[in-house]
């Protein structure tokens, strides 16, 4: 099996900072975050930002500080959300691809999230996909339902898209596919031709379907985005639930990736030097 990628989702776009103590608002604390996570073990930090207040935002100045506080601590691949928050706007979200971002993700249909709707037509979908082959910026696909991947291969038919990518599924959002280990190995059936794949699952739902990975040949998401509990009423930081990962993958023989091999199995370009990343000036 691959060397497993474990991928930290430390801040997402819903998650307020009465909720936990150990939100990072600040560029200055994401580069923390960035740095307990890539000695516990992560090799990728999928990324959101907020306003000094808490408050989410897709401000590209906001995104450049906090990609160069993630620089400045880790060799972290950096993927940016063009997911963002519900009701931005399509254009909104893939500004931040301006700034060429290692990876960014490409969310691949509409879904149910919570009460509201988290709206990705066709057009929203091609928009950021064109976007993200104009700037070079590698797409990992999230798919939050059945549907998702069938969007996806249609897009690639269509040409807007290059298959394979990495993927993601992200189970347990109300409203969308249910976290199991039933749906997951139907997706993983499922997948394009040479694809690789990640999981992500919401709330309590995220530790089992992570050791369901682990022993699948997957790779694993983890962090605050899609779950704030260590355990039953145990708020956790991210550095906990990326190290509990790497001691189960330990336990089962699964060797944890570098952030230089998760490039490689990636097939990303390694980073041209110690603290150099590829965000434009
Ligand atoms: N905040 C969600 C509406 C992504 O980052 O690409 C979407 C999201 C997905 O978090
Ligand atoms: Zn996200």
């Amino acid at each position: 099996m691959q060397p497993l990628i474990i991928t930290c989702a430390p801040v997402g776009a819903e998650l307020t900072p009465e909720q936990t103590p150990h939100l990072a608002v600040t560029p200055k604390q994401l580069g923390a975050v960035a740095a307990e996570v890539v000695q516990a073990g992560a090799s990728l930090i999928h990324v959101h930002c907020r306003n000094d207040d808490g408050t989410n935002t897709h401000d590209v100045a906001r995104f450049r500080a906090a990609y160069e506080a993630i620089r400045a601590n880790s060799d972290l691949i950096v993927q940016f959300s063009t997911g963002g928050a519900i009701g931005m706007t399509p254009k909104e979200r893939a500004a931040v691809l301006q700034l060429r971002p290692e990876m960014a993700t490409l969310t691949c249909g509409s879904v149910n999230f919570g009460d509201e709707i988290f709206e990705n037509s066709f057009p929203i979908m091609r928009a950021i996909a064109a976007a993200m082959k104009e700037y070079g910026v590698r797409p990992e696909l999230e798919i939050f339902d059945k549907g998702h991947l069938a969007n996806a291969r249609r897009l690639a038919t269509e040409g807007v898209l290059a298959l394979p990518q990495h993927v993601d599924f992200v189970l347990g959002v109300p409203g969308a596919l249910e976290a199991s280990v039933q749906n997951l190995c139907e997706l993983v059936r499922d997948l394009p031709e040479g694809c690789t794949w990640s999981v992500a699952g919401i709330g309590r739902q995220q530790l089992p379907l992570a050791m369901a990975a682990i022993a699948m040949g997957g790779h694993v998401r983890v962090g605050l985005e899609d779950n704030i509990y260590y355990s039953k009423g145990r708020l956790a930081t991210n550095g906990e639930l990326v190290a509990r990962i790497v001691r189960i993958a330990g336990e089962a023989g699964r060797p944890v990736a570098t952030p230089a091999q998760a490039r490689e199995i990636l097939s990303l370009p390694p980073l041209a030097g110690a603290g150099i990343g590829r965000v434009a000036s």
